[in-house]
């Protein structure tokens, strides 16, 4: 502390550890479950992600954790009881990965980061109930995760199946859809992903594509819109139809493929099925055999995202088959290309070359006919090389000539195919089934045993946990199979069935699996007998406001609905969604970069609290931008919000009223700026507009200084109103130096248990204006009227003024004009 600040000013970490120790004590975050079951108060349950123990809280977790104790902290001070949680997603690979460098087991290191990140956490001011704390790598915690997979299974929701999946040589091990970036790369690692042919568990999310995307359009106003839209985006829903084509060469066999286009139909030249789907497999003739089987192993090198691209070459083989053309009995050839997705729509398309552009690449590289069936004025994609997608007159398509309306020939199309049988109107989803197994070991168990004569057994309830055997170092290491296959002793079990020699599952589960459904654990983290209390579920769900980055915007949030409506259906739940409200903050950024060890612009959070103190740095945070914004650190200045801070805090100093001190005897014009303050704030905060909250703070800040320095000093009960109103506003950043102030200011124990003051209408009126009224076009009265006043009470006051009333005299009036509130024009 310099010489300076021991003058004007209060030492930041002296306070912090007089606070901590005082919070400790009291525990004023605790959440009453009772108050809530018993209808006393109303809930609010505030949810901010948890974070995967890598090392300490870096600059993101404080700007996340900042932004969500605003809103804790003033819900509570608004009189409802807060379910405020925290805890540690702490399975997953990095901590694998560090105990195989390091010869350890990754729970050293998991234990280690969350004891680091606790302290941290603690520290940083946040007013989580810690007695709810949990880690998902604990038994206790997975034994759940464990039963809850069970009972998917039991709802046909989590099964087995073979199929080529997402692989990441580097990783060693499979990767949801999701897992893959945009560019084809693992979204941990960034090794090119491959494919593999692999029996893998999966959960049914498609069973709730439908559902999902609904229920989007209740949450478009109260999630951050660009989060709804990445979800309607990742479900995809498209709406078409289902074609069935006869095999020419077998009688008998169909294909069917899904179209969104079924009005083109009879521009349809050729058909295309993945290469590396059942169905080539099924239907290619003897000859081409070899060839379909030398391409497809090239096909499964290529991620989905190339195989989709419209830049790459097209490539394919004929299958020596043809299918019949149900709207006009045409022949077309049937080839296997890698453009086409064994795992979209059903895996096979119908190539109108004309109208699609890849159909069309692929027509020209292997010199197949492109017939023209829809004219939208542009040339023929025959001859440019570019299909028209568009609308356009129906031409060559029997019954649709003539047409122009793309609806009207979709409807038609799909009329006509459903009076041949040969198709129906359907609705497709580009969601894929959710793949959890890892062949990793940092995960939860999947708690299935397989026995040679059984099959699938699951493990019983009341030997839940599987617990995870003992290895560490390099028994952890990838070799392309789970490193549980390796603890023999582990693995080899009795059927629970039959008794007989059977094996357990080596994978783990996916941890998305874990943070579906931390969110319910919290509400009884610590019960036995269940994954949670229904009743407890029942009383605080769903999540009033749920704060995280946009990095989640997908998949994390898309499997906790998918959990939530899974719940729901099997009667533990009644609530339809998780996240009544979703609100994605900015990064932290520096220099106008992405802070990265590379670029060496990284800001240590450590560091950045010694010098300037939790207070500041959780001030300078939030009033930096709007929540969803990014925030520069090159461009803010913790320096001005220690100097801040320490303004208010002085005023604190500066009060001489007595604490019971009736603010009615003080200055009107200081308890106007305040009143309005407190009701500025209260639609701020309620409309996440936390950095324009501090901003007031601030101006109330200035205007009572200015009252102390002119008017009655600190003497004036108004002044304390204010100070007050600031220490209590300031407490939901600045929560150290706000309860220094409550305490100066003669309160105790601490401001976290303050009632919100209470913003008196009376003085949230502006003062009056001045009403002209006149009598054609002259000015014969001005009145004092509140600024709100109404038309209609305005007309009455000018009408009775007795000015005005002799002004008139006996003449009748004609026309009143009301400019509410400042002018009345009367007309005689
Ligand atoms: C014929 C057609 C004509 C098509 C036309 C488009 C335009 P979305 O909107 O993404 O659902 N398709 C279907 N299954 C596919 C698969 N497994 N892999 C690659 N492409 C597939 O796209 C649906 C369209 O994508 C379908 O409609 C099909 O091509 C293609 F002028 O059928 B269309
Ligand atoms: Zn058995």
């Amino acid at each position: 502390m310099s010489e300076r600040d021991e003058q004007t000013g209060y030492d930041a970490h002296a306070i912090e550890q007089k606070w901590l120790q005082a919070w400790d004590d009291l525990d004023p975050f605790r959440a009453d479950d009772a108050a809530v079951l018993s209808g006393e108060r109303e809930k609010r349950y505030a949810l901010t992600m948890f974070p995967y123990p890598s090392g300490d809280l870096h600059m993101g977790h404080a700007e996340v954790f900042a932004l969500h104790d605003v809103i804790s902290r003033y819900w509570r001070f608004r009189g409802y009881e807060v379910l405020n949680p925290m805890g540690w997603d702490s399975f997953g690979l990095p901590a694998e990965n560090a105990a195989i460098r390091g010869g350890e087991h990754p729970a050293t290191y998991t234990y280690a980061n969350i004891e680091t990140q606790f302290e941290s956490m603690k520290r940083y001011g946040v007013s989580f109930d810690w007695s709810r704390r949990l880690h998902t790598s604990d038994p206790e915690y997975y034994r759940w995760t464990q039963w809850l997979f069970l009972k998917f299974r039991e709802q046909g929701l989590a099964y087995r199946k073979n199929s080529p999946v997402n692989w990441c040589p580097n990783d060693q091990t499979v990767l949801a859809n999701e897992q893959v970036l945009a560019d084809g790369t693992c979204e941990r690692c960034g090794a090119e992903v491959t494919k593999r042919e692999l029996t893998q568990w999966y959960f049914k999310t498609t069973a709730y594509a439908q559902e999902l995307y609904d229920c989007l359009d209740d949450l478009q106003d109260s999630w951050i819109g660009k989060v709804v839209n990445a979800q309607r985006n990742w479900i995809g829903r498209s709406e078409g139809a289902h074609v069935t084509f006869e095999v020419a060469e077998r009688p008998g066999h169909d294909i069917t493929v899904f179209t969104t286009r079924p009005d083109t139909l009879w521009g349809a030249t050729f058909m295309v099925v993945a290469a590396d789907a059942a169905l080539a497999a099924e239907l290619v003739d003897d000859e081409q055999r070899a060839s379909l089987e030398a391409y497809r192993d090239d096909v499964r090198k290529a991620s989905d995202i190339d195989r989709l691209s419209t830049d790459r070459p097209k490539t394919g083989v004929f299958l020596g088959v043809h299918a019949i053309n149900p709207v006009n009995g045409e022949q077309i050839p049937v080839w296997a290309s890698d453009y086409v997705l064994a795992d979209y729509g059903t895996g096979a398309v119908m190539a109108v070359p004309a109208h699609d552009q890849r159909d069309l690449d692929f027509a020209r590289a292997m010199d197949l006919p492109v017939r023209r069936v829809v004219d939208t004025g542009e040339d023929d994609p025959a001859e440019t090389g570019v299909a028209t997608a568009g609308a356009g007159t129906y031409v060559s398509s029997g019954p649709l000539d003539g047409l122009s309306d793309k609806e009207a020939g979709i409807r038609a199309a799909i009329d006509l195919l459903e009076e041949r049988g040969r198709g129906t109107g359907t609705v497709n989803f580009r969601l894929r089934d959710w793949l959890l197994s890892r062949q990793r070991y940092w995960g939860a168990p999947i708690p299935i045993v397989h026995c040679p004569s059984c099959g699938e057994v699951p493990v019983p309830e009341d030997q839940l946990p599987v617990e995870l055997p003992e290895l560490r170092g390099a028994d952890l290491k990838p070799k392309g199979t789970s490193p549980l296959g390796g603890a023999r002793e582990w693995v080899e079990v009795d059927c629970p069935a039959c008794g007989g020699p059977a094996e357990r599952d080596t994978d783990t589960m996916d941890t998305f699996v874990d943070s579906s459904w931390y969110f319910f654990r919290y509400l009884s983290p610590r019960d036995a007998t269940q994954a949670f209390d229904p009743a407890l579920a029942q009383a605080w769900g769903p999540i009033d406001l749920y704060i995280g980055g946009d990095e989640h915007a997908v998949l994390h949030l898309l499997y906790a609905r998918f959990f939530t409506k899974v719940l729901r259906d099997a009667g533990l739940i009644s609530w339809d969604e998780p996240f009544s409200a979703y609100l994605s903050q900015g990064k932290v950024i520096n220099n106008g970069r992405k802070m990265s060890k590379s670029l060496g612009n990284g800001i240590n959070l450590g560091d950045q609290l010694a010098e300037f103190g939790v207070d500041a740095v959780r001030l300078t945070l939030v009033f930096a931008s709007p929540p969803e914004d990014n925030i520069d650190w090159a461009d803010v200045s913790p320096v001005g919000s220690v100097r801040f801070l320490q303004r208010a805090w002085r005023l604190a100093n500066d009060v001489t009223s007595a604490p019971d001190a009736d603010p009615a005897t003080g200055d009107v014009a200081l308890r106007r700026v305040t009143h309005r303050t407190i009701r500025d704030a209260e639609q701020l905060v309620e409309g996440y507009r936390f950095n324009v909250v501090v901003a007031r703070v601030m101006e109330l800040v200035n205007a009572t200084r200015k009252a102390i320095d002119s008017g009655a000093g600190g003497a004036d009960p108004a002044v304390r109103e204010a100070v007050e109103t600031v220490a209590i506003l300031l407490s939901m950043v600045a929560p150290y130096v706000a309860e220094e102030m409550w305490e100066l200011l003669g309160h105790a124990p601490s401001v976290a248990q303050a009632a919100w003051p209470l913003a008196d209408e009376a003085l949230l009126v502006e003062e009056s204006v001045i009403a002209v009224v006149q009598i054609q076009g002259k000015v014969k009265a001005r009145l004092e009227v509140a600024p709100d006043i109404s038309a209609a009470d305005l007309e009455h006051l000018a009408l009775a003024d007795p000015n005005v009333v002799a002004a008139i005299a006996d003449r009748p009036v004609r026309k009143v004009v009301v400019r509410e509130p400042k002018l009345v024009n009367v007309v005689v």
